[in-house]
């Protein structure tokens, strides 16, 4: 596949502005007719080339003349016509097959033959498997969709737009028309067809729309989509209030699907959702997932402005919308929740996703200067960083400015495909600040390390703190600039308060907190007035996406997480204790400081009765395997393993049995099925509390597990026990599984997670174990959920289980990948990521993974998607 490039971009040769599209919707053959009204571009002579992939040309008309077989030529997925004229009428009628289907991208047939519906879905370039089209996303048009079908088997017909018209056709087949007043691109276009449920709500827009919002679902599941209902009204209300954009159409449809493959899709009007992302109930969702449907249905909705309303000029551009929805995702979740809980766990996804991302061969800019597939690129590096690109940029231009930054970005773009550009600048004028060095980190790959040393001379009083950046070399980028980097910081005195700031250079007392900018290389900054050697408590909030590297002593971080107000910055200090502790235990050094520190901090903290359960229960969990793994070479999985246990271990040990067994009693005697945010909490916390244990003591902890799988009021809790029987190797395990798997057999979601449970479990037993759940009759490579559930989970989340000494974890899912390649490439590249990390390796598992990657890029019949990850890989 030919390399894409940014620096390549040109406008479109020929252009469409309005789009008719008339569907004839059946299960294994539907037909297209497509009326485009044609632009010409800054070249009126040059040929028309569009997208069209897998079609069946049936029929080929230019104004409503049919073109003789000379005229046009359709090959290399383009259809060629030379000699159009601006204004020309260009038609085409195709066939499709969408129960043949399986890679879920354009019309494809979700669920079986006989009883599942038709649903499309063309992010980024599935639009092109529905009708010949220039398929990008700077070519935005008007369109009016026609749906027609048997009504007895496809009741519901839906399409983006307002609705324009119905009615019934001979045959017992019916229509349906809908026409969006908003010029869009193709990637937003949606169809749905089948035999669908519905509940609605009634939302006056604050500017005074009357929407009809309507949450579609199969008639089995329709009963748990009350709770993304909710979330849909509250995000549309928060988006009215926090960046006074209102919603543009007459009515808002949000289907459920379970076969997707990502997390949702923004659709104009008509969202698309992963069932996991939109189905909750307490008997089957943990609260996380209800966390997620919060986040996502949210996160769908903004981008009817950060995406639809004003789109991307390329996909280059993609973080544009994404990074800057997944911000406004972030923070309307951080409203609706603990705002600093929300922050820790969106900086452990980034550090666990985008750091390792970025650590590896797949490193790539937020906004990448090149691809083949473009479906790689939907990561954690343009969605997460992305995020933190412009939470930084917020930072800097304070919150006032940073509304009239977006009401001017939206303002100026709407109807248009803008570019990073367009939105820095807009930020950037609002509020007087040459933003421009910030574009530097949309362009440069890696993560920044932050070096900070400090040095108080207790003579004067004052205090020299120096900071220093640099960025390690990435694939394609052997050099790397100085970035501007926001450090938020403290200065604490060793009883725990926060002291008045004043740099040497100016009168202004700056209160408790501030923001220095490091934008060269390296910076110092002198503090005066200090009476006490103070400890900078840095980066607070995370308010830089950068790996930081200070020389702090044990105990002045106890100190900070003992003291710090900053809820994340106290949880980052417990982490930063257990990352040196980690560290010392990996050189097989004495850690015994750190870990006192750290322990005898924890539990003075455990103690206290008012601390927040749910930052407690933050508090008490070390850094994640994949965190610990990315701070060596060579490094052994297994090992990394076990040295997270003795982190585990060595809090157990501190806090003791009985404090932790009568925390745990205490939680568990009050345990319902409650989703507000205490409970939510203090079911996290008790799930810590039940792991420390089985840590501790396996004996006391079993029966506590097996008595909490019993008695489960909601899935949180089931889960959690179920966790603990499975990791603790208890006999218990088997009947708990084999009683959930009875109670779940006929929920999908509930089923993946008994898949994704027992496909975590650690160590070199978990193969096998794998492969026999790969054989399991509900086992299938057609669904991407059930395929991450298993696949995903061991292959990404079970490091000790998949990067077996021996390599067997390897050839296994080489064996997968390539079944799976041919059926989803979008899945199975996805999936191919597991091994980013593989240079990492300790030389036996590397030779491994470097054989098995080699022989699977030699595989003749590799898809483009797996290919890119491939070669990329062993780049
Ligand atoms: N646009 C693809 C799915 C999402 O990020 O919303
Ligand atoms: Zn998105």
């Amino acid at each position: 596949a030919p390399l894409i490039r940014l620096a390549d971009y040109q406008p479109p040769a020929w252009s469409v502005s309005d789009v008719d599209l008339e569907f004839d919707l059946a299960i294994e053959r539907s037909e297209v007719r497509a009326r485009l009204v044609l632009q010409a571009g800054p070249d009126p002579q040059a040929p028309l080339r569009f997208n069209g992939e897998g079609l069946e040309l049936l029929e080929i008309l230019l104004d409503g003349e049919p073109l003789p077989a000379g005229r046009y030529r359709h090959e290399h997925e383009l259809l060629t016509i030379e000699g159009v004229r601006h204004g020309q009428v260009l038609e085409t009628r195709v066939a499709l097959a969408p129960a043949a289907n399986t890679a879920l991208e354009g019309l494809y047939l979700s669920g079986r033959r006989e009883t599942g519906f038709l649903l499309t879905q063309c992010e980024a370039e599935g639009f092109r498997h529905i009708t010949f089209f220039p398929d990008r996303p700077d070519v935005q048009a008007r369109y009016t969709v026609t749906l027609r079908a048997d009504r007895e088997r496809f009741p519901v017909l839906l399409a983006g737009g307002n609705p324009a018209g119905h009615g019934e056709l001979e045959n017992g087949r019916h229509w349906a028309r809908f026409v969006d007043p908003y010029p869009r691109p193709s990637y937003l276009f949606a169809l749905v067809a089948g035999r669908l449920e519905r509940i609605s709500q009634d939302y006056r827009t604050a500017d005074g729309r009357d929407v009809a919002l309507h949450i579609w679902a199969e008639a089995d599941v329709i009963d748990r989509c009350d709770y993304a209902m909710d979330a849909l009204v509250r995000s549309m209300r928060w988006d009215e209030q926090v960046y006074g954009r209102n919603y543009d159409l007459d009515v808002f449809h949000v289907v459920a699907t379970h076969d997707f493959n990502m997390g949702a899709m923004e659709n104009k009007g008509l969202n698309i959702f992963n069932a996991k992302y939109l189905l909750a109930d307490p008997d089957s969702s943990t609260d996380e997932e209800y966390l997620h449907v919060e986040a996502v249905v949210a996160h769908e909705y903004f981008h009817n402005w950060s995406g639809n309303r004003v789109t991307c000029r390329d996909w280059f551009q993609l973080s544009l919308k994404e990074g800057f929805t997944v911000f406004r995702d972030q923070s309307f979740s951080a409203d609706m929740n603990s705002a600093s809980l929300k922050r820790i766990q969106d900086v452990s996804t980034l550090r666990r996703a985008q750091f390792s991302e970025d650590a590896g061969p797949l490193s790539h800019p937020v906004r990448p200067a090149q691809y083949r597939e473009i479906n790689n690129f939907y990561t954690a590096t343009v969605y997460e960083k992305g995020a933190e690109l412009v939470r930084m940029l917020a930072g800097r231009v304070g919150p006032q400015a940073f509304r009239q930054g977006t009401d001017l970005y939206f303002e100026r773009n709407d109807g248009r495909a803008a570019t990073i550009e367009d939105f820095v600048g807009a930020l950037g004028e609002a509020s007087g600040i040459d933003l421009s060095p910030y574009l530097a980190w949309y362009g440069q790959a890696g993560t920044p390390r932050l070096q900070a040393r400090g040095n108080y001379d207790p003579a004067n009083g004052r205090y020299v703190l120096e900071l220093a950046q640099s960025t390690a070399p990435t694939p394609d980028q052997p050099h790397k600039k100085a970035l501007p980097i926001p450090v938020r910081l403290s200065l604490f005195n060793a009883d725990g308060q926060a002291q008045r700031l004043r740099l040497a250079d100016s009168e202004q007392d700056l209160g408790t907190e501030t923001v220095l900018e490091l934008t060269d290389q390296r910076q110092r900054f002198e503090f005066t007035g200090l009476s006490q050697p103070p400890i900078p408590s840095l980066l607070r909030g995370f308010s830089a996406p950068v790996v930081l590297d200070a020389d702090y002593a044990p105990d002045q971080l106890a100190i900070l997480l003992r003291h710090d107000p900053d809820g994340f910055n106290r949880w980052e200090a417990g982490q930063q204790l257990a990352l040196m502790a980690y560290d010392r235990l990996y050189r097989g050094e004495d850690a015994s400081a750190a870990l006192q520190a750290w322990t005898e901090a924890l539990a003075d903290l455990f103690a206290q009765p008012d601390l927040d359960p749910g930052l407690l229960a933050e508090l008490l969990s070390p850094p994640s395997e994949t965190e610990l793994a990315e701070r060596q070479v060579d490094i052994d999985p297994e090992h990394i393993h076990h040295l997270r246990h003795q982190l585990n271990d060595a809090i157990a040990a501190r806090i003791g049995l009985p404090p932790l067994l009568a925390r745990y009693q205490a939680l568990a005697a009050a345990s319902t099925s409650a989703l507000d945010a205490s409970s939510q909490l203090r079911r996290r916390l008790k799930q810590v509390l039940l792991g420390l244990l089985s840590r501790l003591d396996a004996k006391v902890a079993i029966p506590l597990a097996q008595a909490q799988y019993a008695t489960a009021p909601a899935m949180t809790d089931r889960l959690a026990a179920l966790t603990v029987l499975l990791n603790t190797g208890a006999a218990e395990a088997g009947p708990a599984l084999a009683d959930y798997r009875r109670r779940y057999a006929d929920n999908a979601l509930a089923m993946d997670k008994w898949f994704a449970v027992q496909a975590r479990v650690p160590g070199a037993a978990a193969l096998a174990r794998i492969e026999a759940l790969a054989a399991d009759p509900a086992f299938s490579l057609k669904n991407p959920n059930r395929v991450m559930s298993l696949l995903g989970i061991f292959a990404r989340a079970n490091a000790s289980g998949f990067h077996r000494a021996d390599g067997k974890g390897y050839a296994f899912v080489s064996h997968q990948l390539q079944v799976l390649d041919a059926l989803n490439p979008q899945v199975a590249a996805r999936l191919a990521t597991a091994l980013n990390g593989w240079r990492r390796l300790e030389s036996g598992r590397r030779e491994a993974a470097h054989a098995m990657l080699r022989e699977l890029a030699a595989r003749p019949q590799l898809s483009r998607n797996l290919a890119e990850i491939v070669n990329r890989i062993l780049e």
